[in-house]
C-alpha cells in the first residue's frame, strides 16, 4: 500500500514536473557578458583623473568601483567593441591599467559551480530534468537546501527561512514585512530568546542590490549561525536581532535568471528601462549628489523617495522598532569597507567618532580580509538615498554599509569557493556590536 501511494506520488511529480512552466529563462531575453572585461586603471594626478572622466562619459562606461584620489584604482566594465580604441587612448596618456576580468562570461559562468550546467547538451538537458524530478520530489520531505558553498535562488533561501521559523518556533520568528514588485515576500526573520522580543536590537539587511550575491549569503550564514549553532547562544542573550537576507529579491532572481550584473530593483517605469536603485531610494536627502534622475541609469533614484515596494516596505517596519533598533548593518559588496555616514555628502553626524571606535574595534576583529573604516562619501563617493543615511537619520546611532569582499579581483562575480571563508571572517566582528547594544536599555 505504502509503495503504491509512493508510486503514485512520484507519476503525479513527474507529470507536474513535464507539464508546469519550468525556467524563465526560456522566455525572456538571457543577457551574455562574453568578451566583456573588467579593467582596473590607476589614474596618478588630475590631468589623468580627467582624462579617466572623459573617457567614462564619452564610451558611457559601466563603474563598479570609483576612485576618489590619486593612485585609487577605478575598475571599469569594458564591452568587446571599445577595448581596442580605449587601449589606445589609455597608451596614449599613459595611463597605468590592469585587466582584471579577460572574459566576464567565463567568471560568470565559473563562479557558481552548482547552477552551470558543463555537460553535453543531451547530458544537461537529461540532468537538468532529473534534478527537476527529484527537487519536486524531495520537496515532499521536510528540510532545506541552504548551504554555503554555492550561492542559492530566492526559493532555497526562503525555504531555509521557513524551515528555521517550524524547527525552532521559540527563536525564530518569520515577518513577511510586505512584497516587491512581482509580488514575492519580503521576510525579515527575527530572532530572539525571549517570547517578547523587545531587548535591544540589531538589524542586518543583505541583497538591496542585486548582482551582490556574496551579501545575501553573509546575512544567512548570520541567521544559521545565532539559530542552529549553541556556541553562539550568548549573542542571544541581551540583544534581539532582525535579520532580512534578501531586500531585493525581484533584482537577485533576476541575476540568477536573465543578467548576472542587473543592480535594481525591476520595477517598471514607464520608460524602456526597468528598476530604480534602492540605495538611492530612502527618504534622506533623497534626489542628493550621486544618484540620477535618468531611468536607465545604475542610480537611478526612483520617482521619489520610497516608490519601490522594497524600500517601503522596509522603512515602515524599521521606522515601527526605530527604539529598538540600535545597530543597523546593511551588507553590500565589494570593497572591504566599513562606511559611515553620512553618505550624500562629506558630512559628519555629531557623534562620528563614537560610531568610527565602534566600526574600528568590529574591523580589528577581521583576520582574513582587512576592511578599512572611515566616511561613506569620503572613502567612495558622495551617494545621497540610502539606507545608512535613513536610519542614522531616524535616530538609529550606529548606523553602518559593509562592502564585503574582495577588493576588485573578481567584484561582483565573487566565485562561491569564497562564501564560507568571507562569512566566518565577518561573523566574529558581531559579537562587538552585541557587547555596546547590550548596555543600552529600551
Ligand atoms: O553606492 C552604493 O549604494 C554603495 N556601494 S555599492 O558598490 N554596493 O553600490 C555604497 C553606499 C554607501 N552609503 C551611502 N552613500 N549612503
Ligand atoms: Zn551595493
Amino acid at each position: 500500500m505504502t509503495l503504491l501511494l509512493v508510486i503514485v506520488v512520484f507519476s503525479c511529480v513527474f507529470v507536474a514536473c513535464q507539464t508546469a512552466p519550468q525556467d524563465q529563462s526560456w522566455t525572456e531575453d538571457v543577457v551574455s557578458y562574453s568578451g566583456f572585461q573588467l579593467w582596473s586603471a590607476t589614474p596618478r594626478n588630475k590631468t589623468e583623473r580627467e582624462f579617466l572622466l572623459k573617457i567614462r562619459q564619452d564610451y558611457e562606461l559601466e563603474v563598479w568601483r570609483e576612485s576618489r584620489s590619486d593612485n585609487r584604482p577605478v575598475d571599469l566594465l569594458i564591452s568587446p567593441d571599445f577595448q581596442t580604441e580605449l587601449k589606445l587612448r589609455l597608451a596614449d596618456a599613459q595611463i597605468p591599467y590592469e585587466v582584471k576580468i579577460a572574459d566576464m562570461q567565463t567568471e560568470i559562468n565559473n563562479e557558481n559551480p552548482n547552477i552551470t550546467d558543463s555537460g553535453t547538451e543531451f547530458e544537461n538537458r537529461f540532468t537538468t530534468r532529473f534534478k527537476r524530478y527529484m527537487a519536486a520530489f524531495i520537496s515532499f520531505i521536510p528540510g532545506h537546501k541552504m548551504d554555503w558553498n554555492s550561492y542559492h535562488r530566492v526559493d532555497d533561501i526562503y525555504g531555509y527561512l521557513n524551515y528555521l521559523a517550524d524547527t525552532y518556533p521559540r527563536l525564530v520568528q518569520l515577518v513577511s514585512v510586505g512584497s516587491s514588485y512581482e509580488g514575492r515576500p519580503l521576510y525579515v526573520v527575527r530572532i530572539s530568546s525571549s517570547s517578547s522580543g523587545t531587548k535591544p536590537a540589531i538589524w542586518i539587511d543583505g541583497g538591496i542590490h542585486a548582482r551582490e550575491w556574496i551579501s545575501p549569503a553573509v546575512a544567512t550564514y548570520i541567521i544559521q549561525q545565532l539559530v542552529e549553532v549553541a556556541d553562539n547562544e550568548r549573542l542571544l542573550r541581551n540583544v534581539d536581532w532582525y535579520i532580512m537576507p534578501v531586500m531585493n529579491p525581484d533584482g537577485y532572481e533576476y541575476t540568477h535568471v536573465n543578467n548576472r550584473l542587473w543592480r535594481k530593483t525591476r520595477s517598471m517605469t514607464g520608460s524602456r528601462c526597468r528598476g530604480a536603485d534602492p540605495n538611492r531610494n530612502f527618504g534622506y536627502q533623497w534626489g542628493g549628489k550621486g544618484t540620477s534622475r535618468d531611468k536607465c541609469s545604475e542610480i537611478y533614484h526612483g520617482s521619489n523617495a520610497f516608490s519601490e515596494p522594497e524600500t517601503r516596505a522596509v522603512s515602515n517596519f524599521i521606522s515601527g522598532k526605530a527604539n529598538q533598533i540600535q545597530v543597523y548593518l546593511t551588507l553590500h559588496s565589494y570593497g572591504q569597507y566599513l562606511l559611515i555616514p553620512w553618505g550624500y555628502a562629506v558630512e559628519y553626524p555629531a557623534d562620528y567618532n563614537e560610531m568610527r571606535d565602534l566600526a574600528k574595534a568590529a574591523a580589528s576583529k577581521f583576520r582574513r580580509y582587512k576592511y578599512t573604516v572611515g566616511n561613506s562619501a569620503d572613502l567612495l563617493y558622495p551617494a545621497a538615498g540610502g539606507s545608512d543615511d535613513w536610519a542614522k537619520s531616524i535616530g538609529i546611532k550606529y548606523s553602518y554599509t559593509v562592502e564585503l569582499a574582495d577588493t576588485g579581483r573578481h567584484g561582483f562575480i565573487l566565485p562561491a569557493s569564497f562564501i564560507q571563508p568571507v562569512c566566518e571572517d565577518f561573523f566574529p566582528a558581531l559579537e562587538v556590536f552585541v557587547d555596546k547594544v547590550a548596555t543600552i536599555k529600551v
